[in-house]
């Protein structure tokens, strides 16, 4: 028998250490992409996370959501890598083979090369992220294969070819993640102080002294003015405006389609309001309730010269794809935001430009606006297009984040909410709900959007107890007991805790 066959097969299917080599190769694309364009669209991942994030079945992301909540996005994010690093090694190893095949190796490099940027290209219609990608890919194929050629040595070709490229992508990837987390060769050009008139600069310190003043002195509380302010979003990558390129349109139904610049909207009367959001798809206890003090302008102040034809509601669109619909009459109070805190609104929150709508559930909220379409008839929007009731006016709230035991007392804090209704009242139970007792609210701050936050101390029962909070809103409501899921229109309940001294 010829054994010529069996070594031809052999020959055909790949070896170990070219298919090890090929996935370093398909980490480095990912990391020359990553390099070049930061964590911002423009980063191979981002176009695949969003893929996902968009077109896997409603019910896995409700699962995501409620069930996972951030780890949901994070996992997201890693499988998406996954995805990338698979694709760009699979190009590498199908090229180099075919490179062999044609007894050119270089033009094998060469079309992986060229089709690693193409797949980039493809994602993310980023020239220079993409060409990152392709080249690094090349680069560590080149240099694996140049290791092999090494004479006078003791190691094997294939295994030179194994070390050489290891070094080569480790070098690249490692190079990559570390420039890329510094924002790429894009930096950001927001997370500025905000450049406004001066007696909107001295009113925004004074709020923001003021929420300072009226926070409570807990230890462990978050302040009046969230020092973390959560973020939710569609895609993992936030978009990157150029505010100059940006503009904002009021279509639809209107006498006359208007459209502003930044600069336009930056010269208008400015104002600053405090405002808080809260996600719908949070846990009762959780996180995704802040506040912060914002400056801009009244949304009707942009909608009014259009003149609405129709009463019936809106759609606002966004830069990132998102788009969310709700009634006309919520945009009347509505704000245009293009600053946060003091400082130009970051991008993770919105900028250019971000509408905030008092009392709603945070996904209306939308960011990176570029229209407000006024409609004749209600439509979905993005969330309630895969079954959320997200549009509506908050539920009432009273979290329960900080237990404080000391010696003989114990302090339990938190922040209540009730969107635009106000809180009236806090209580708190330290048996289970048997017995009530009114705690602390910080005082007010100004706007009609604003959380509040409260404080109990009682002497330490000694043992295990449970801790049970409940909010009245400003319309003398108490909030229902029955806990209800995030999943489809927001959580309810009164939030609980086992306390052990
Ligand atoms: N363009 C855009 N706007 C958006 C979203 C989004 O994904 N894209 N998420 C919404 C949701 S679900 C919430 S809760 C709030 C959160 O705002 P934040 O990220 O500034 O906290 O933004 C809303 N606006
Ligand atoms: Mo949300």
């Amino acid at each position: 028998m010829n054994a010529a066959p069996v070594r031809t097969v052999h020959r055909l299917l790949p070896d170990a250490g070219r298919v090890f080599v090929s996935l370093l190769a398909g980490v480095a694309g990912v990391a020359g992409s990553y390099a070049v364009a930061g964590f911002t669209p423009s980063f191979v991942v981002g176009p695949i996370a969003g893929t996902m994030a968009r077109q896997l079945p409603s019910e896995i992301i409700t699962f995501g959501i409620v069930v996972l909540g951030d780890a949901g996005d994070q996992l997201n994010v890693v499988a998406a890598v996954g995805i990338a690093v698979v694709a760009f090694g699979v190009v590498a190893l199908s090229c180099s083979a075919l490179g062999r095949r044609l007894d050119a190796p270089p033009v094998g490099i060469l079309l992986a090369t060229a089709f690693g940027v193409g797949i980039a290209f493809g994602l993310t219609g980023a020239p220079l992220s993409s060409i990152a990608s392709g080249a690094s890919i090349g680069v560590v194929l080149a240099v694996s294969d140049l290791f092999t050629g090494v004479v006078d040595s003791e190691v094997s070709p294939a295994r030179r070819r194994v070390l050489g490229g290891t070094a080569t992508a480790l070098a690249l990837s490692v190079g990559g993640f570390v420039f890329g987390r510094q924002g790429g060769i894009r930096r950001s050009e927001e997370a500025a102080a905000l450049d406004v008139s001066e007696p909107i600069m001295a009113e925004i310190a004074t709020m923001l002294d003021e929420a300072d003043d009226n926070s409570l002195a807990v230890t462990g509380l978050e302040p009046l003015v969230s020092e973390e302010f959560y973020e939710v979003d569609i895609n993992a990558t936030d978009p990157t405006i150029d505010s100059e390129a940006w503009s904002l349109s009021v279509t639809g139904a209107v006498e006359e389609e208007v459209s502003y610049t930044y600069d336009e909207i930056r010269t208008m009367d400015g104002e600053n309001r405090f405002v808080s959001l809260r996600c719908v798809g949070e846990g009762l206890n959780g996180k995704k309730l802040d506040n912060a003090l914002w400056t801009g302008v009244p949304i009707m102040d942009l909608v009014d010269p259009a003149v609405p034809a129709e009463e019936c509601c809106v759609m606002l669109r966004a830069a990132d794809g998102f788009y969310e619909e709700f009634p006309l009459s919520a945009l009347s109070d509505g704000f245009l935001a293009y600053g946060m805190n003091g400082d130009v609104l970051p991008r993770g929150h919105g900028y250019p430009a971000r509408a905030l709508i008092p009392g709603h559930w945070g996904e209306i909220n939308v960011k990176w606006l570029t229209e407000i379409e006024v409609l004749e008839q209600e439509q979905d929007g993005y969330w309630e297009e895969r079954g959320w009731h997200g549009t509506g006016p908050v539920n009432t709230v009273g979290k329960l984040h900080v237990v404080n035991v000391g010696e003989d007392t114990i302090e339990v804090a938190g922040h209540a909410y009730a969107g635009t209704r106000g809180i009236e009242r806090v209580e708190v139970s330290t048996d289970g709900g048997d017995s009530w007792s009114e705690a602390t609210l910080s005082e007010p701050l100004p706007g009609d959007d604003v959380w509040r936050q409260w404080s109990y101390s009682y002497d330490s029962p000694g043992g295990e107890h449970d801790v049970v909070v409940r909010a009245t809103d400003g319309e003398g409501t108490l909030q229902p007991k029955a806990e209800t899921d995030a999943f489809p229109s927001g959580p309810s309940g009164w939030v609980s805790r086992t306390v052990r001294p």
